[in-house]
């Protein structure tokens, strides 16, 4: 596939203003009419031919301004439509192209899910519905009638409001629908089938009634109570913190099976994979439950950032996506706790963005190249992307932010932007220059921020010395300083918190530094004792902080800290120094042993503490894959599983009683509720008998089994579950084969059963995802099953999946493989979980290599396989 850049990107030559689709839907002959209304774009080109984008299609009739187009007017082949001497003025052009939804196992354009028809448009989906200008730049009102069989869909949707229905000939029916707001491609949407409906109103700040609906599988309408409360907590919020109104009389959701995304934010009409809509207490677990939420929240939030402002082209991804994950973030931190929130994001972020950003498939949030733009809907575009928001706040303050945002907001409104156009709203919001801040945007890498501290006491001075380095990615040798905003603190030995005066009588306001240039040096004057600094506060900036503290310094921020992000950092960096002497003590074949200093710690926060989430975050320790990111290179993944199993089980038996109590003390007898606060009590004890298990496994087995039989909800019956995957022995066996019994008509939570077996660290869980793939539950057809077991496997089985003999990567390989003509978007994905193959060891590495070597020797070999391979082997 040829590399599209961005400094190639031109106007359009032409523009589309309306499209009229009338589409007969069918499992397998389905028809789509579309009348395109084009003008020549008066900032394109003129004499330029019309060249319109085609994937897959199969075309029927041409017509122009409604009279048939002779053979010799125009070149037609499934993949595009050539008009080479359009008229130089408005004209119509109307297409019929034949489709079958049900042969589409890509799912993307027009494909059945279960039976139900469906679209996915997003990046490039509609394509593969009709001849189009295919990019976000062109936008377009839209009318959609949709035909069908009344007793095979008799539910029919489509983008914008309803502006018509009723019955037709032959047992069949049509409804209009038409979306009076201009919009790309890339947010049409359809859906026909037979689904149950869940409706609530909402009358919005200025008095729009609003007609909402939750559609999904006949028979799941009780578990879809939470998504809609979800949905209308996320319309009310939108409208007080960022001033955004919902402007069309529907909005509705719709849950499908079969979907390669989480969701996607079609105007008026968003499309979710069912995971993220289905919840009832009995089947979806505290983490589904705010999974949910915040996914509905982020696909609403798109309505102003995404749709009313969409992104010039795909380049900006960023601009919707980061400043929606930005969004969803700040409404689940206003809805839950802020601090948890913010561990679970920065644990999310250093997992997938950290990895990715140190490795092959490395790039900016805004990349200039693509071959594939499906592979960048990443970690670094949403995540990292969503933190370059966060910074921006900080530097330019909440309320210039606000200001910032309303400006987009205003000016930006219909518009198809760049991140160029909304940086310009903040620095004029602000009267700040942001051009060194905007490099954030277009180099990639991981800045290190690396702090040195020293104490003078007879000068009660305390200096610090800050210094940043970006490694090379590839295609960016050299980096530049970016601009890190610094919040930091320093800590007495009692625990208070000093004033922060600077020797020049600066003053840090907020306690904030911006590092702007390659280092700084700091004095701090007035300093009575040796302080200990706490740095990057609130996880201020995506950056990886090198900081020589010890054990001492280290406990002493987990105790006093203001800050509760540093306070769980500084517990885990505890525990990472201690796991990392471990694997060095494993490697050359000696004991680790580990100070007590951590557990006790541990057990001083779990007697005092009545914050059940954060003490739950807390106790999770550093994962695997976390080790391995910070030892960096010739990576041994079993010598991490073991320095990991032993610390964890020395915790827990040093303070085995503690958790054991908190254990017990925490039971509740009240019926399951998935607010935050009880969410949190479940959370904590689970993770207090899944340390306890590791200190005593057969206590433990014990205790999660009795919680096992016991449970009320699927939370606590799965974390019980989950510790038993961990004892090998027949009961853990037994366990899993009554979850699957328990559950075997409901494929979600089967996922979590796929999911959690593939993660055993153990050697035989190569043999078992290998048995499980012939399970009558599961199927490569549907990407649910497949992410649940082996992305799972490939994912979040460090030791397994890079096993010393390479049979990992043969299966992940082989499925690849397997799925690359049938979903290559889904094959692609699966296959980034070798993003960190070069850091491995060097036995391992030969053996990764030789598996991507085997993927691309495939021919042919889809555009989205394709690239991850040749980016991963470069
Ligand atoms: N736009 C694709 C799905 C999402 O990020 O909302
Ligand atoms: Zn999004």
């Amino acid at each position: 596939a040829t590399v599209i850049r961005l400094e190639d990107y031109r106007p359009a030559d032409w523009l589309i203003d309306t499209v009229d689709l009338t589409v007969s839907l069918h499992p397998t002959a389905t028809m789509v009419r579309a009348t395109l209304a084009l003008r020549p774009n008066p900032a394109g080109a003129v004499d330029a031919p019309l060249a319109l984008d085609g994937d897959e299609l199969t075309l029927v009739s041409a017509a122009l301004d409604g009279a048939p187009l002779g053979l010799d007017a125009y070149t037609a082949t499934s993949q595009g439509f050539t008009l080479p001497h359009p008229p130089r003025r408005a004209f119509t052009l109307t297409f019929e192209t034949l489709l079958n939804p049900t042969a589409n196992t890509k799912l993307m354009g027009l494909y059945r899910s279960s039976g139900v028809y469906c679209t996915q448009c997003e990046a490039e989906g509609f394509r593969r519905i009709t001849y189009f200008l295919d990019r976000p730049d062109v936008m377009s009102v839209y009318t959609t009638r949709i035909e069908a069989d009344a007793r095979e869909a008799p539910v029919l949707l489509g983008n914008g409001n309803p502006v018509e229905s009723g019955p037709l000939d032959g047992g069949r029916h049509y409804a209009v629908w038409h979306d009076p707001h201009p919009k790309p491609a890339y947010l049409f949407a359809l859906v026909g089938g037979r689904l149950a409906r869940v409706g609530r109103r909402f009358t919005t700040r200025s008095g729009r009634e609003v007609e909402l609906g939750v559609y999904v599988e006949p028979g799941k309408e009780d578990r879809a109570g939470y998504a809609m409360d979800a949905l209308v907590r996320s319309m009310r919020w939108d409208e007080t913190a960022f001033g955004c109104e919902y402007d069309l009389d529907v909005f509705n959701i719709v849950a499908v099976s079969d979907f390669n995304m989480g969701a996607m934010e079609n105007k008026g009409l968003n499309i979710f994979n069912d995971k993220y809509v289905l919840a009832s207490p009995q089947t979806a677990t505290d983490a589904d439950y705010a999974n949910i939420e915040a996914i509905i929240a982020h696909e609403y939030f798109h309505n102003w950032t995404g749709n009313r402002i969409t992104c010039r082209d795909w380049f900006q991804l960023c601009l919707k996506e980061g400043l929606t994950v930005f969004r969803d973030h700040e409404f689940s931190s206003d809805e839950r706790s802020r601090p948890v929130k913010r561990i679970a994001d920065v644990r999310n972020l250093r997992a997938h963005q950290f990895a990715e950003d140190s490795g092959p498939l490395a790039h900016p949030v805004r990349p200039n190249a693509y071959r594939e733009i499906n592979n960048f809907y990443t970690a670094t575009v949403y995540e990292k992307g969503s933190e370059l928001i966060s910074m921006l706040k900080i530097l330019i303050g909440s309320e210039a932010f606000r200001a910032g945002m309303d400006l987009y907001l205003r000016r930006c409104d219909g518009t198809a932007a760049t991140v160029e156009e909304f940086l310009a709203c903040f620095a004029e919001a602000s009267g700040r220059d942001l051009s060194h801040f905007a490099l954030w945007y277009r180099q990639a890498g991981t800045p290190s921020l690396m702090a040195k501290g020293a104490y003078d006491e007879a000068a009660r001075t305390y200096t610090l010395e800050l210094a940043q380095a970006t490694p090379p990615t590839p295609g960016q040798e050299t980096k530049e300083p970016v601009v890190i905003p610094v919040r930091l603190g320093l800590i007495a030995a009692d625990g208070e918190e000093l004033q922060l005066r600077l020797a020049d009588g600066r003053e840090l306001a907020d306690g904030l530094f911006v590092l702007d240039a390659p280092a700084a040096k700091l004095t701090f004057v007035d300093v009575p004792t040796q302080p200990t600094p706490s740095l990057l506060r609130g996880f201020s900036a995506p950056v990886k902080l090198r900081i020589d503290l010890d054990e001492d310094d280290l406990l002493r921020l987990f105790r006093h800290d203001s800050d509760p992000f540093n306070r769980w950092q500084a517990a885990q960096s505890v525990a990472t120094r201690l796991l990392l002497r471990a694997v060095d003590a494993v490697k050359s074949q000696g004991e680790p042993g580990f100070s007590p200093r951590f557990a006790e710690a541990l057990g001083a926060l779990l007697a005092a503490t009545d914050d059940h989430a954060f003490a739950a975050q807390v106790m999770a320790l550093p994962s695997e894959a976390d080790i391995a990111r910070e030892i960096g290179q010739d990576i041994d993944p079993d010598a991490i599983l073991e320095a990991r199993r032993a610390l964890r089980a020395s915790v827990g038996r040093l303070i085995g009683p503690r958790l054991r109590q908190v254990y017990d003390g925490l039971a509740s007898g009240e019926a399951y509720s998935p607010d935050a606060a009880s969410a949190g009590r479940r959370a904590l004890r689970n993770a207090a008998l899944d340390l306890f298990a590791a200190g005593d496994p057969e206590a433990g087995a014990e205790l999660a089994a009795a919680q096992f039989e016991a449970a009320d909800n699927m939370t606590d019956r799965f974390a019980a579950l989950a510790v038993l995957a961990q004892i090998p022995g027949e009961r853990r066996e037994q366990a899993l084969a009554r979850f699957a019994a328990l559950y075997e008509t409901d494929p979600l939570v089967l996922d979590k059963w796929f999911a959690l077996q593939a993660a055993i660290p153990e050697p035989g869980t190569l043999e078992r995802v290998r048995a499980l793939m012939s399970h009558p539950a599961f199927s490569l057809a549907n990407p649910n099953r497949t992410r649940a077991l082996i992305g799972s496997f490939a994912m979040a089985n460090l030791s397994q999946f890079n096993r010393a003999d390479g049979k990992g990567y043969d299966l992940l390989a082989e499925v690849a493989l397997k799925l690359d003509d049938a979903n290559p978007q889904l094959a692609a994905r699966l296959l980034g979980a070798f993003r960190s193959w070069r850091s491995l060891e060097p036995g391992r590495r030969a053996k990764a290599e030789s598996a991507l070597r085997r993927v691309e020797a495939k021919t042919p070999l889809s555009a989205d396989v394709a690239d991850i391979v040749s980016r991963c082997l470069a």
